[in-house]
């Protein structure tokens, strides 16, 4: 049985569905939950009663499907040990043995906030509790900053939030050395607010980091992307006893440093897709036995328009299959010329 699974559930089958899961006759338990959708909704209301705790909750509409919201949840075998959960620092956490699901909510009240010191006190917050659980390594941040093509003082915020998150990053190497997680960041679409939100899956061990060759690293970007770069792997691959877990950091249609395809989301939608498959070959030449194709993963689709998802999903559909597991959200991707961004994950067990 899988460690460490992913599922995206329609929030409407999440009460069944997470009973089949945990309850008489199911296997396993829920690590973690992440809940995407509008957020003004009868199942909105609902979800809170279901699913226990204060889970993250993000307000990017879902595309293409009748669901108002998917549940994107991690869950491991209810055998490997009782869950622990709480809160420290106001960094709500589950955890299970070596992994953790951490995650936290910062309110950012006005439209002049002092955004740097606010996101550097989350990660502050975030990297503490890791640490207070033994779980010092990250292996893979989501980030959701609303208004994140916004300015500040005349500063882009998702500038800014590179930062503070620099800073304390900077302040907890030690947990991101050699290489950080694996990441992405997204802004909630206009008229949608909301805190500042990042969630984590870490554990005892480090991930392993793997670049895609076809682009620059992102901590090495020349400084026209802000005096920080955002810091983050193109992937890492964690091994769980004899399984290993791929995460595909948010990809977008960038070679080298810069994007491609201005002004064509079918072509941005190809070139993003090419990037995987980059990665999904890097990882056959620095992890031999461990191959993931795009068929194992399971795919989180952002689009910056709501009105292109017909021909992103043309793209998607004709390199991937329509089989493939995605979910298609309405969020800002986090540099104006991106239409879309794609980001991915799988479990798998080595090869003998
Ligand atoms: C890019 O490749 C597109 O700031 O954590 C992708 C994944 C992107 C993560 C982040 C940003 C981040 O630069 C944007």
């Amino acid at each position: 049985m899988s460690q460490l699974q992913l599922d995206y559930i329609p929030v409407e089958d999440l009460a069944s569905w997470t009973e089949a899961l945990e309850g008489r006759g199911g296997h396993r338990q829920v690590l973690g939950m992440a809940l995407f959708g509008r957020p003004d909704t009868a199942e909105q209301a609902e979800f809170q009663q279901v699913s226990k705790r204060d889970w993250p909750r993000l307000a990017l509409p879902v595309l293409g499907h009748a669901t108002s919201a998917w549940a994107e949840v991690w869950s491991v075998p209810k055998n490997a040990a009782p869950i622990e959960h709480g809160e420290l620092d106001g960094v709500g956490y589950v955890r299970c043995q070596d992994l953790v699901f951490a995650w936290v909510n910062t309110p950012l009240p006005g439209t002049d906030v002092a955004l740097a010191p606010l996101t550097r006190a989350t990660y502050d917050a975030l990297f503490k509790t890791l640490n207070q659980l033994g779980c010092a390594h990250p292996w893979r941040f989501w980030n959701y900053l609303p208004d994140i093509l916004g300015t500040l003082q005349g500063e882009e915020r998702y500038r800014i939030f590179n930062v503070g998150r620099h800073e304390s990053f900077l302040r907890h190497s030690s947990m991101i050395d050699p290489h950080p997680p694996a990441a992405c960041a997204l802004g909630q679409p206009a008229g949608f607010e909301g805190p500042l939100t990042v969630y984590a899956l870490a554990s005892t061990a480090p991930a392993h980091p793997i670049e895609n060759p076809r682009q620059i690293s992102a901590y090495r970007y020349p400084p026209q992307y802000g005096v920080r770069s955002p810091t983050f792997s193109r992937a890492t691959v964690a091994q769980i006893d004899t399984e290993a877990t791929v995460f595909i950091s948010g990809t977008a249609s960038i070679v080298g440093h810069e994007t491609v395809h201005l002004n064509d989301v079918s072509a941005q939608t190809e070139e993003t897709l090419n990037n995987i498959e980059a990665l999904l070959q890097q990882f056959k030449v620095e992890r031999p036995g461990l191959t993931w194709t795009a068929a194992d993963l399971k795919f989180k689709v952002y689009v910056r328009h709501a009105e292109d998802l017909p021909l992103v999903r043309a793209v998607v559909e004709r390199r991937l299959g329509t089989q493939a597991s995605c979910c298609y959200l309405h969020a800002v991707v986090c540099r104006p010329d991106l239409l879309v961004e794609i980001e991915a994950s799988a479990t798998r067990s080595q090869a003998a």
